[in-house]
């Protein structure tokens, strides 16, 4: 068990001193240069009843985003196979519900994890809640991976949600590791939190047991319309702090720089993947919001001369 104090100590140094730590643990545990490249697609998009004032797909703002119910699992892999020719190696499949429904609509999930591993892609789904028996038809349909993240600490997050609660959330990653699937669990910064809230979310994702083996760690993007629109945004710096840290407490992770990117320069990036950073999501469009785009992410990567990872 990690204590809260090394956290604390970990992610006080000082900002070069830690970014120099975190790449030589990052060198130890994963090949130097490369990156994993995963593309989103928003598989049912809206009118979600939760409450997560970050979230453009919360049905009680008025954000202008496209409402649809779930894709056709053809569209979906259609979708799938459009990534993989632009170099994609995962695909993570969002949805916003509060929980996975059972029924009609869970046999065409399950469909679309077995179409995504048929093309050779790594599947990932991110759909709310989920029961143990669902964990264990989503893993018996060969998902890699499922997404739910604890987003912020137990002491700020009712702050930010109040329609379900991190026990909740905690639950859901304990069905989803017992079925035998992979954690994705992360977190958003620049939602208000302080310091120690950060370090507070990097403490509980590090004790988790077993430790995610994936940790998306997205920049708050202010949605005009949700509660936090007006959220001042967050540096590179305090990011690669956030990252530089999950590195050095989550060694055999991958860590994800996720949302924010778009607002990020090649410099800004460059500095988050020296402080551990090794997969990006690719593509023109995250779930709802804007994301570099892949001629700006071919022109990155060839800056950086870093490779893709399998
Ligand atoms: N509905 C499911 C859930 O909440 O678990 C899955 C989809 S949800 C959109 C996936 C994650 O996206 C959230 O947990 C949150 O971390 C992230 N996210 C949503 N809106 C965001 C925003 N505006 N900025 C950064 N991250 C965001
Ligand atoms: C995660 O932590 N970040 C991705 C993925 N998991 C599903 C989603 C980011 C969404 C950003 C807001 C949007 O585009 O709607
Ligand atoms: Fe719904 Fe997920 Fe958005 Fe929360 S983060 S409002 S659960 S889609």
């Amino acid at each position: 068990m990690l204590s809260l104090e090394t956290v604390q100590e970990i992610y006080h140094r000082p900002l070069l001193s830690l970014i120099f730590t975190a790449q030589g643990v990052h060198r130890q545990y994963h090949p130097p240069d490369r990156v994993q490249l995963c593309t989103l697609a928003n598989i049912k998009s809206g009118h979600c009843p939760e409450d997560c004032k970050y979230c453009p797909q919360s049905r009680r703002y008025t954000t202008g985003i496209d409402v649809y119910p779930l894709l056709p699992v053809a569209e979906v892999l259609r979708q799938a196979e459009r990534a993989k020719a632009n170099g994609a190696t995962r695909f993570c499949m969002g949805a916003a519900w509060r929980q996975v429904p059972d029924g009609e609509e869970f046999a065409a999930i399950l469909e679309m994890v077995r179409g995504v591993r048929a093309l050779g892609l790594e599947a990932c789904m991110t759909l709310g809640m989920v029961k143990p028996h669902q964990a264990q038809a989503l893993a018996a349909a060969g998902l890699t991976a499922y997404n739910h993240n604890l987003d912020t600490s137990a002491h700020f997050y009712p702050a930010i949600i109040t329609t379900r609660t991190y026990t909740d959330r905690l639950e859901t990653i304990k069905n989803i590791a017992a079925a035998g699937i992979e954690v994705c669990c992360g977190g958003i910064i620049g939602m208000g939190e302080t310091d120690h809230d950060r370090v507070l979310l990097l403490h509980t994702l590090a004790n988790l047991n077993p430790p995610p083996r994936s940790v998306p760690i997205n920049a708050l993007v202010p949605v005009p319309g949700t509660p936090l629109e007006d959220q001042p945004p967050v540096s590179a710096l305090e990011l690669a702090r956030v990252i530089a840290t999950a590195r050095i407490i989550m060694p055999q992770a991958i860590i994800r720089l996720s949302a924010g990117r778009k607002q990020m320069s090649p410099s800004d990036q460059a500095l988050c993947f020296l402080a551990g950073a090794n997969s990006i999501f690719t593509g023109e469009k995250l779930l709802t919001t804007p994301n570099p785009g892949t001629d700006a992410d071919r022109s990155l990567l060839a800056q950086l001369g870093l490779t893709p990872l399998c």
